[in-house]
This record gives C-alpha cells, structure tokens and sequence, in this order.
C-alpha cells in the first residue's frame, strides 16, 4: 500500500469520485460545513431556492461574526434571517458577541481525520486541528450542507518541515509571514501545505491556527496540521478530548515539494500596503509614524496575543495620536481579560475595547484615516480593504503591534523591552487558550415548518437564463495582476449590509477602480447585452465572497479574460456562469485596450469542450487567443446560467 501524508489521508478517506492525481479533479464528502453571516445569508437563500429540507451532513454551524454594526435596520434583520433558516434546516447557530468563527470553531467543533467545507476564506484555520479544511463559495457550501461531495482540483502537496524553536518576541505570526515572504500571494494555489517536524511541538493548537488561517494568503487550497500530544492537550483544555484521534503521515511518506523552516533563524516581519505578500523585516520600515493599531482577528485569536499586549503597555499610556483599538476574537477572550484584570490593563494604557468579531478587518469601522498608517494583526490588507480606499494597512505580530501602539512608530519588539527592561520571561506563562464552555449556541433540530423571517432587504437571488452562443460586448474594466475580491466588491460597513440585496450591491461592483462601473455596466447591458473584464493575474485572490461573480453577472458580465486566477474566484465565476478565460499567450493582454468591442463566437458545449471558442477585436480584427481548463460538468453549470439552473436540471430533478 502507498504510504500517505496526512493530507492525503484526509482525502482518501473522503474520496466519492477521481483519482489523487494532481491537478485532476476530485470530489470529497463533506462531514461539516462553517457559513457566517456575511456570506451565509446568500447561502441560505440559495438552500431555499434548492428547495432543500434539512442539513444533511453530520454538522453545519451558521456564525454570526462579521456584519456586526448595526447602523441601520439592515444587519439585525439579516441575523433574524439567519437563525430563521438556521431552525428551518436544522443548522447550529453562534449569535453575535460569541466571536470569529474560526477560533470558535477549531475551540468547539473542528475534529481530527473529519472535512470542514466553509463561505468563508479562512476555513482552513481549522486545519490547525487535523481536519481537511477548505474555504470556497457559498454556493458550493450549500450543495454540500444539501449533501453533495465538494468538487475541486486535486491539489500538490507541500511539506513545510519546521526545526528549531522560536526566538524571544518573534511568534506564529512571523512565521507565517516568513511563508508568505518566500512563496508570495500566488504560489500556495493549487497546494496544501503540511506542516511537520520536530518545531511542531514548538506550537500550540491556537498558534498552529494563526498559520493554518493565513495559508490562504499563499492562494493554498488549504494548510494541514498533525493531530498529535498537542492536539489531544487542546481537546482536553476544550472538554473534548473524546473526539481525538492521532494522525500522522506514513513513515516513508513523501511530498511533491518540500522546503524547511529553521525557527530560530526567524525574526519580527511586517507585511507592507498592501499586499500580505509584501513581507518585509520589522527592523527595515522601523521608525515610521502610525495612527491606528488593532490587535485581534481571526489571525489572532488566542489569549496569549491579547495577553503580550496587555502586559507590553501595563502601567504606560498611548500617545493620543494613536488609536489602539483591542478586538477580542472571541467571548472567552474577553471573559480571560477580565479575569486576570488585563482588560483594565488595556483600557488604562488607552485601548478602545471592542466586541467580539472581524470588524475592522473587513472595513465594519475602524476605517483608517486616509494615506495614514495603520498597523493590524490581521490576515490581509488588500488596497481598500479597511473602508478607507487609500489605506496604508501593514500586517504585523501583537509583539510589534503592542510596542508600536506605545511608540507610535513601527517599532521592533525586542528593542523596546530592551529600552524599558522588560523581560521576555514575564510573557512565558501566557496561557495557551481560554476553555470554550462559556459559548452561547443554538443547535436547532430542522423544522420543515419554520417560517424564513425575511426584513425587507433581502431580496430574491436573481435568476440568469441560458449563455448565447455569440456576443459582442465592451471591455468596461482592464485590471492588473492580483485583483483582490475586496477591489471587486468592497468590504466596507457601507457595502456589507447589502450582502443579502444582489440589486443594490452589484451598485459597489468594482466601484474602488472605477467609480462609473455600475452606470457603464448597465448601459452595456441595454446596448450590447452585457460586457467583458480583461485581468492579470491571480484574478479574484482573497476572500471567498460570491458577491464578487454573483453581482457583476447581474450587470451583465459575460466573461473574464484574465491571465490566471485564484482558485475561489475562478469557481466562483463558473458557478454563476461566467466563462474564465486564460490568455493563451500573455502578450495578447497588451493587445486589448479598454472599451474595445470584443467578438466572441462559437460559446457551444463542443466549442467549449474542445476549447475552441474564437475572441477577437471587432475593428481591429485582432484574434486574441484563449483557453479554459473547464471541465464537462463546468462548461454544462456555465451554459446553462449557472449552478443553480444547473443543479435544479440535472442534480435535483427528481428529487
Ligand atoms: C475576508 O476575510 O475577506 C472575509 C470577509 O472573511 C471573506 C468573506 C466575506 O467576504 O464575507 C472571506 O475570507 O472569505
């Protein structure tokens, strides 16, 4: 028999249809699904549409994490929403103020050897635990909380061998960082990282879960930890160690690559506006003056960050020209700070205490004044991400963001406790995590009968008919490489509360790039029946909100033409029958010129099959050369307006 690393364990033992050949595609079953509030309020409706009548995997929980403020009627009545069809379908239920998913749901439900399928990018965080955890869209959750296996790419699989044990001040985060340094934004697609070696013991489970969480900035389909001594000590501290198990790759297992992390070779690293790519040493951009520090995120959860910062300004103050704003990841957080008497500590040195959630993260408040910097413990900085459209977001450790927040200019950690005699020794006894016992959570058997409590916000998901086998359509929008899904469709508080209003949102579609796109999209659509996007590459990188395909598809778009694209996005696309294009030569990108008339013929099942459909610039008569790497199924969702025509067609028909 072949000897297997874990992550191949985890997918052989959920393989429904394929071979674990890379790049071939695969289906798993899923044992559990993760939605939140932000994308699942689309999930639900799209369950409805589906005409499902309960949940059928062994555990889905509905989180409400991200739309938390609520400055109009519209969050609160997508939360009513929410624990509606959470009773309706029999899906659990984590109210607003329990916290971020992710820790919640590695504290209270992620189990080892089991599938976690999430609409959410982050979902591999609980890959911390064992699992096989992946981030995609919520249509694609839906489909496996209706219990269908979740298609995707069978991905390479890359060994991470950890050695050596971390510096004084240098922590998980910068080890992540060190990741993203080496292998950039695009290199992780395609790829699960496993991580092994004798510097896992270095780690604890909430340490393993800041780098499971911030993989997914590395484009990796998804990042793998050992269920190991660590694992079970965790469970136990959680009250669960009944669901252990160990697991471990085969002796002589292999990798398709692997590379080493020597962790005492590690120092502080910063990620610079505004990429999570952008990685460079703390020491290089030391000095420069800061305006805003948060600590806390789903890259941030565990209370020793939260316990380092607390103890690096105890007794001082920060400068009032900084805004130090604490987010707790979770309740338990909060109920640890108040308990060792930290949260007084933060608050006396100036913190501004906030709840339980993403908030700033993805721009609901904490917006940062413009051009001005703000220093953030979180996982991404996408340009525009904060809300505030020229932002200067640098992505650091609390150790760096703690002592920055007291200087108020990026400052190295280790440095600062030289200069006020604060001992590392005093941070060793953080304590690892906080039990989870305190967390206030529904578990709703489904009950068919259960009314959906719908405000008047949310809309019905917007029905698209057949593809048409010609088009002649305007490129509206020539983007670059790396276009986020947050420069797509932004995050901000403002945009967010449309989530579950497809028609008011598609109003934000690439509104930071190109404040006139909505008005352009929707001429083009009355005069050419839709338009065209032409992108670099890694095109939708980032977050896995449907929005960012759902709601361009609204206004029209046909296609995207892009050099490559992240994996998210690109199913994303496919699902709501967009057809992802790929330059066969990338000089053909430089060809295309904004609000060219683009002539695309030949859109058939055999044309696409064969991938032979023809694109060319009407005037100049200037073919420009395509590919996809659709498969059958893929080109059958895309034809017939998406996955939802597709699957009431030919999944459910007779259902
Ligand atoms: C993010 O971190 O980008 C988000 C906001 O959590 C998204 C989900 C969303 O857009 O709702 C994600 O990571 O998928």
């Amino acid at each position: 028999m072949e000897s297997l690393n874990i992550s191949k364990k985890l997918i052989q033992s959920h393989l429904v249809t394929g071979e674990m050949i890379s790049g071939k595609e695969i289906s798993i079953q899923i044992d559990q699904t993760l939605t939140q509030d932000a994308t699942g309020t689309l999930v639900m409706l799209e369950l409805e549409a589906l005409g499902l009548e309960k949940a059928k995997v062994e555990l889905a929980v509905q989180y409400v994490d991200h739309n938390l403020l609520e400055t109009d009627s519209k969050n609160a009545e997508d939360h009513a929403f929410l624990l509606s069809a959470a009773e309706r379908f029999g899906i659990g239920f984590s109210r607003a103020g329990n916290g971020i998913s992710h820790p919640l749901h590695v504290m209270h439900f992620a189990v080892p050897g089991k599938t976690l399928l999430g609409s959410d990018s982050h979902t591999p965080s609980s890959g911390a635990l064992g699992m096989l955890a992946i981030g995609t869209g919520g249509l694609d959750v839906a489909m496996a909380i209706a219990g269908e296996p979740y298609p995707f790419e069978m991905p390479e699989i890359y060994g991470v061998e950890l050695t050596g044990k971390l510096p004084d001040w240098v922590s998980a985060k910068d080890l992540v960082l060190e990741m993203l340094r080496r292998i950039g934004v695009r290199n992780g697609r395609g790829r699960i990282f496993e991580y092994f070696g004798p510097g896992l013991k270095e780690l604890s489970i909430m340490d393993r879960l800041v780098i499971a969480n911030m993989g997914t900035e590395m484009g990796a389909t998804t990042s793998v930890f050992p269920s190991d001594e660590e694992t079970l000590r965790f469970l136990k501290s959680q009250g669960r160690e009944a669901v252990w198990q160990e697991l471990k790759a085969d002796p002589d297992a292999s990798y398709e690559f692997t590379m080493q992390v020597d962790l005492a070779t590690l120092e502080p690293l910063i990620a610079c506006p505004s990429s999570p790519g952008n990685v460079v040493k703390v020491r290089d951009v030391a000095g420069k003056p800061i305006h805003q520090v948060v600590i806390g995120s789903s890259a941030n959860p565990g209370p020793r960050d939260y316990f380092i910062a607390a103890e690096l300004v105890k007794g001082k103050k920060v400068p009032a020209q900084v805004s130090f704003d604490i987010n707790p990841a979770t309740r338990s957080v909060i109920e640890y700070l108040s308990g060792t008497g930290q949260l007084t500590t933060l608050i006396q040195a100036g913190a501004r205490f906030h709840q339980a959630g993403c908030l700033g993260c993805i721009g609901m408040g904490q917006a940062p004044a413009s051009g001005k910097i703000s220093l953030r413990t979180m996982p991404r900085n996408f340009p525009g991400r904060s809300g505030t459209y020229d932002d200067r977001v640098y992505l650091c450790s609390p150790e760096t963001a703690a002592a920055s927040a007291l200087t108020g200019a990026i400052t190295y950690a280790r440095d600062f406790a030289k200069t006020y005699d604060i001992p590392f020794t005093a941070f060793k006894n953080a304590d690892k995590e906080t039990s989870g016992s305190n967390l206030l959570f529904e578990s709703p058997a489904a009950n068919p009968a259960k009314k959906f409590e719908k405000g008047k916000n949310i809309k019905p998901l917007p029905e698209f008919g057949k593809i048409k086998a010609t088009y002649e359509v305007p490129v509206l929008l020539k983007a670059g490489d790396d276009i986020s899904t947050d420069e797509i469709l932004s995050a901000k508080a403002e945009v967010l509360k449309f989530r579950s209003n497809i028609p008011e949102i598609s109003k934000w579609v690439f509104n930071q790039m190109d404040p006139e796109f909505y008005n352009k999209a929707i001429t083009s659509q009355k005069e050419h029946g839709g338009h065209i996007v032409i992108a670099g590459k890694n095109y939708a990188q980032g977050s896995s909100r449907e929005h960012a395909a759902l709601a361009p598809k609204y206004l029209g778009q046909i296609a995207v033409i892009a050099k490559s694209y992240a994996r998210i996005g690109w199913q994303n696309l496919i699902n709501f029958g967009i057809l992802p294009f790929e330059f066969r030569d990338e000089h053909d990108y430089d060809k295309i010129k904004l609000n060219d008339i683009l002539t695309l013929e030949g859109i058939t099942e055999s044309a696409l099959v064969k991938n032979q459909v023809r694109i060319y610039i009407k005037k100049k008569n200037i073919e420009i050369r395509t590919k996809h790497h659709l498969t059958w199924r893929q080109i059958k969702i895309i034809l017939e307006g998406g996955k939802i025509n597709y699957t009431r067609k030919w999944l459910f028909a007779n259902h």
